[in-house]
């Protein structure tokens, strides 16, 4: 009777020590939850958890006593200079809800969203410190002050170098210069307004660590959150690193966890989006604290060695304002011998926003065109031509010299965007693959192009890939290109000459349509015509029959 009283004991016991790893487990899994929410005008997908105890709470391991944290900093002055007037649009200006975010105070305990098992990794001891840099432009004080704060809490205090301010000409310099009170916080003020990527270059030059971490103004960092980041740089100085983002609603605050299985990638308009790391990789992912190998990164907070940083070439610091810099930055990276990686075991909260609070002075999309322009120019080589069919309007746009660019990447010695494509992101589908270059035919001739006034029928020369770019035309509809040049007519009149000129989606000049073998010029009806041979090549009334007039469009493969 005793013997069958224990066995049902030891049984239970057994069960209860099952159930509580079971929940434990539940609890940390990535939940496939129908509420995953947008956020963030759609850039990422966030899982919300809704259980409202914590199962690991953010305890605050490195606060010291508040005097010495902060030193001479006086928090409540800081914060009531600058108050939201009863009746002011709390979202006005900085696009998330200012009274929320002034009502929190500059401490607020957050929910931990690692993985459980992410809290007993060990770290070296000798890890090196690290220079924070964080540039604003008419930040919020009390996001600002959160963000400062949040890394002084929650970093063991060794690692931390300084923090360096930019402040990219905000209308008021107290917003900087006060802050300087805090030990550690060092203030840069830009003379005039130069943009993110400038700013963070100035921030970068002023660091005294080995180390370089960049944070948006609106962050609050999570526990434990840079110990990982800075061992992996310690084991592989070309490694660029970054946490997983968790999502700060703009609304009323509250800290989300973000999905732990994203990667961070394009589409050929150069436009950043959150997606499914590929399916082979998730199922070989059996340890959930393990790296993230991601195409590119968001942009605004990542960890990177900063002679790695010099040595890459820092930013390309004709780039304006904001937008660009994280695709040019994760080209360089992958293709001139480094890597990108989210690491789940650091998370950092940022708040997203539907739209810029701040002005571009020459207008926000031409800004993002000169940009992703000069990334894709300087990096993209031959699948430029996508980056343009996908936006058009960037075609013909001013993007300044980028012969630095260019000799640098010939310095670095980089690998091709070929390379990258197939190594780092074959998961990006390249339109029309088979049928991109094509030769225009006409008997043993090709159409060929001598500068931009003329072109001409002449031996087609070369074979494949290595014809010679005169003789390589890509058909995007409605177009006939080659590279940004595109064919047009000069004149709507019959025996009008044609040319190559920039392209532009709108000019009526440039479109044409097939005609059985023949090329029609849609808004003349006039036709693409070789007579008479060895002369200019003009537009003639369409008899598609016409040898003069058949054009056999042959891809080269
Ligand atoms: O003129 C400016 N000067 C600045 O110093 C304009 C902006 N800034 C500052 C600004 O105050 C902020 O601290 O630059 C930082 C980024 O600007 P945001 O917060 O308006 O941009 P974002 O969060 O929408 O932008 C993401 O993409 C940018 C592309 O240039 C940058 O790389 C941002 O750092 C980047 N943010 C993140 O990666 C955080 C995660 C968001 C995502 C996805
Ligand atoms: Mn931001």
């Amino acid at each position: 009777m005793r013997r069958i009283r224990a066995n049902a004991i030891a049984i239970l016991t057994v069960a209860w020590i099952l159930g509580t790893f079971y929940y434990l487990w539940q609890d940390n899994k990535p939940h496939a939850s129908p509420s995953a929410a947008k956020a963030g005008a759609g850039r990422v997908e966030i899982h919300r958890e809704d259980r409202t105890i914590p199962l690991i709470v953010t305890h605050v391991p490195h606060v010291e006593i508040e005097g010495q944290l902060v030193g001479s900093f006086d928090e409540k002055a800081y914060l009531s200079g600058k108050q939201l007037k009863p009746g002011d649009d709390p979202y006005r200006d900085h696009a998330f809800n200012l009274q929320e975010s002034d009502r929190l105070g500059s401490e607020r305990a957050i929910r931990d969203t690692r993985h459980y098992r992410c809290a007993s990794i060990s770290f070296d001891h000798d890890l090196p410190p690290t220079s924070i840099i964080i540039t604003f432009h008419n930040e919020a004080r009390s996001t600002l002050l959160r963000t400062i704060k949040s890394v002084l809490m929650r970093s063991p205090p060794s690692l931390i170098q300084e923090i360096i301010l930019v402040d990219d000409f905000s209308s008021d310099p107290e917003d900087c210069q006060l802050l300087t009170q805090i030990p550690k916080v060092r203030c840069l003020r830009n003379g005039r307004r130069e943009g993110l990527i400038r700013s963070r270059v100035r921030g970068a030059n002023a660091a005294s660590a080995s180390i370089l971490t960049f944070l948006d103004s609106h962050c609050e960092v999570n526990a434990d959150w840079l110990q990982p980041m800075i061992q992996r740089v310690k084991e592989d100085h070309t490694r660029v690193v970054s946490p997983i983002i968790d999502v700060i609603s703009l609304d009323n605050f509250a800290y989300l966890a973000a999905s732990a299985d994203l990667r961070g990638g394009f589409d050929w308009s150069l436009h950043f989006k959150w997606e499914q790391i590929p399916i082979e990789q998730k199922m070989a992912r059996n340890d959930p604290t393990q790296p993230i190998r991601t195409p590119v990164i968001a942009g605004g907070i990542f960890v990177m060695d900063k002679n790695w940083f010099n040595h890459l070439g820092q930013y390309d610091t004709h780039m304006d304002i904001w937008g660009g810099e994280n695709f040019e930055l994760s080209f360089r990276v992958w293709m001139c011998g480094g890597s990108l990686e989210i690491l789940p075991c650091s998370r950092v909260g940022h708040v997203f926003r539907k739209r810029h609070p701040y002005d571009f002075p020459e207008g926000n999309a031409l800004t993002y065109i000169k940009n992703t322009r000069r990334a894709a120019e300087v990096w993209m080589d031959e699948y430029k031509q996508y980056y343009y069919a996908a936006r058009p309007s960037a075609q013909g746009k001013a993007f300044g010299s980028i012969a630095d660019r260019l000799a640098l990447r010939r310095k670095l010695n980089c690998n091709s965007f070929r390379w990258y494509l197939e190594n780092v992101y074959p998961e990006l589908r390249i339109p029309e693959q088979e049928t991109v270059y094509t030769l225009l035919r006409q008997g043993g001739l090709c159409l060929e192009t001598h500068g931009t006034e003329s072109l001409a029928l002449a031996e087609c020369k070369g074979s494949g890939l290595n014809r010679p770019q005169s003789q390589k035309w890509t058909l995007v509809e409605p177009q006939i290109r080659q590279q940004d040049l595109c064919l047009a007519i000069t004149a709507f009149t019959q025996g009008a000459k044609v040319k190559m000129e920039p392209c532009n989606i709108k000019e009526a000049r440039q479109k044409w349509k097939p005609k059985g073998p023949a090329l029609q010029h849609i808004v003349s009806g006039l036709c693409l015509d070789s007579q008479p041979s060895s002369g200019p090549v003009v537009v003639m009334q369409c008899h598609p029959q016409l040898a003069s007039q058949s054009w056999e469009p042959q891809p080269i493969t």
